[in-house]
């Protein structure tokens, strides 16, 4: 069985998760589901990222201990997950003991290989985005490039880790892979900075306490993103002959928003080349998600909480925005206007009233059951040759992560059924006595709704196993497999449709 191993960012746990963080596990979620409905054997990883100045910093304003602070804030990523019906695997969090020990043998593996070495760092340090940056990098020679805030100056004893010897390897093998690192745009950026040179990396820390020792040297915590990293190796217990996870290895994606890809498709790689494992196949970068233009973040005051937009509006309506609306890869302004305009739009009036409609008629003209019949007429025919076409036109577009072409192509098959209930008027045929003709009109606009239920339930699970279950259905989606659920519905003799309250009401602002 084809595997598929799947991971987001795992999470600063400084402030409550929003929407922001919402979109990377969506997105992941969708990818997740659906490679689990085409049978592959997937696992899917998130979690939260708990150590560094920046969280201990936190926690002492708010007067407790680093741990307890983390205890408290993971429960709220946890439950962010619940919320928007995310299907991770597994949840790992870095102040696990898996993650220390999985970090600390990493850390002594590229130490062995001579690659972790000690000297005295001078330079500039942001902590919120816990980077290092030299000072032709910063804005106006004080600010972070990343959220303009002024950077603090540095100067301790550390470990270096020897980033510049490969750096020029990373180079070759994004040139020679490009589907190493997406979009194009941020594989653009990335070389140019590899072109301008790369230096040592500091991956250790001596003025602050929260984060995992170094091995052997208890005078040193391990740098928060050389130790965050790390847990898509301990999230499935890699060193671990016997975990039955550890073969997921190399990740077929990490999913990352667009300011975290030098991490992941330069340091990232040359971290796990120093140890000798096997790169991760594909670092995708998505865009923002902005206000009015901006990014949204805890600083700006402008974060949008994850947990009142799904009350409002149901998880499946914050889905299904996020993956249609947004150009998948660049950045996207959330907006509750669009939200409401495209579900209302595509869900209630277009997929939502086909599905009343048709089911409607067959109680009315059918008693709810309907035999299986050759078709015959050309239209139908028509109809359910493309509707049958549309998961592989699908397929395509999960291949090649542009998620917003899923939507739409759902969407035309199911303009086009609408289409083909005005042009046949079931409702006149009802009244001639050729009642063959009007169950071939009816089965065929049950096919096509089969097949939209089918390709709508990664985007939107909940709403997709309700339509599944008014075409009479008792399977959970979840536990099923695409082909496995076409198969049936094609084969059965007899529709039997279980009139239900069709699960996209109009929504309002
Ligand atoms: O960077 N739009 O954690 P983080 C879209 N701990 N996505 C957004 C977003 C926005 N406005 N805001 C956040 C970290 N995200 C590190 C990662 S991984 C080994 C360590 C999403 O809490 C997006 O995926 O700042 C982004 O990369 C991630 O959250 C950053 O989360």
């Amino acid at each position: 069985m084809q595997t598929y191993y799947i991971t987001t960012p795992i999470y600063y746990i400084n402030a409550q998760p929003h929407i922001g963080h919402s979109y990377t596990s969506i997105i992941a979620d969708i990818l997740a589901r659906f490679r689990r409905f085409q049978g592959n054997k997937v696992f899917f990883l998130t979690g939260t990222d708990e150590h560094g100045q920046k969280i201990q910093r936190a926690a002492e304003e708010q007067g407790c201990s680093p741990q307890e602070f983390a205890d408290d804030m993971v429960a709220s990523f946890k439950k962010m997950g619940e919320a928007l019906h995310i299907s991770n695997d597994d949840f790992i969090r870095t102040t696990e003991e898996r993650h220390t020990k999985t970090v600390q043998k990493l850390f002594s593996l590229i130490k062995e290989n001579n690659d972790i070495y000690k000297g005295l760092y001078t330079g500039l340090y942001c902590v919120p985005c816990e980077s290092f940056w030299s000072q032709t990098q910063l804005e106006e020679k004080k600010y972070c490039p990343d959220c303009s805030r002024e950077v603090e100056e540095l100067s301790e004893e550390t470990y270096f880790f020897r980033l510049s010897k490969y750096a020029p390897i990373i180079q070759k093998h994004i040139k020679e892979n490009p589907s190493f690192c997406e979009p194009e745009w941020k594989r653009n950026e990335i070389l140019a900075r590899l072109e301008e040179g790369v230096n040592d990396l500091s991956v250790s820390r001596t003025t602050f306490r929260w984060g995992i020792p170094v091995p052997h040297d208890d005078d040193h915590v391990i740098y928060v993103w050389f130790d965050a990293l790390i847990n898509y190796l301990s999230g499935i217990n890699y060193f671990d002959e016997n975990s039955p996870c550890q073969p997921l290895w190399p990740a077929d994606l990490h999913l990352i928003g667009k300011e975290i890809a030098w991490f992941h498709a330069v340091i990232w790689p040359c971290m796990l080349m120093s140890a000798g494992i096997p790169l991760p196949q594909k670092v995708f970068s998505h865009g923002w998600l902005t206000i009015g233009g901006e990014k949204m973040s805890k600083s700006l005051g402008n974060s949008i909480d994850p947990f009142v937009i799904t009350e409002k509006f149901t998880t499946d309506a914050l889905r299904y925005y996020l993956s249609s609306q947004i150009n998948f890869g660049s950045d996207g302004d959330y907006s509750e206007e669009k939200l409401v305009q495209k579900y209302n739009a595509d869900l209630a009036n277009c997929i939502g009233n086909l599905l009343n409609r048709t089911v409607s008629m067959i109680k009315k003209y059918f008693n709810c059951s309907l035999p299986r019949i050759e078709i015959e007429d050309n239209a139908c025919q028509t109809l359910i040759t493309s509707s049958r076409q549309l998961s592989k036109k699908i397929e395509e577009s999960y291949h090649t992560l542009s998620l917003h072409e899923i939507s739409k192509a759902i969407n035309e098959v199911a303009d086009a059924s609408n289409s083909f209930i005005v042009q046949k008027e079931p409702w006149k045929v009802a009244k001639t006595d050729n009642e063959e003709y009007l169950q071939q009109i009816m089965l065929t606009l049950l096919y096509a709704i089969a097949e939209i239920t089918l390709n709508l339930y990664p985007l939107i699970p909940t709403s997709a196993q309700k339509m599944w279950e008014i075409l009479g259905f008792e399977d959970r989606l979840a536990e099923s497999t695409y082909n496995r659920l076409q198969e049936k519905y094609i084969n059965q003799q007899k529709w039997k449709v279980v009139p239900g309250e069709i699960p996209f009401p109009r929504l309002e602002l």
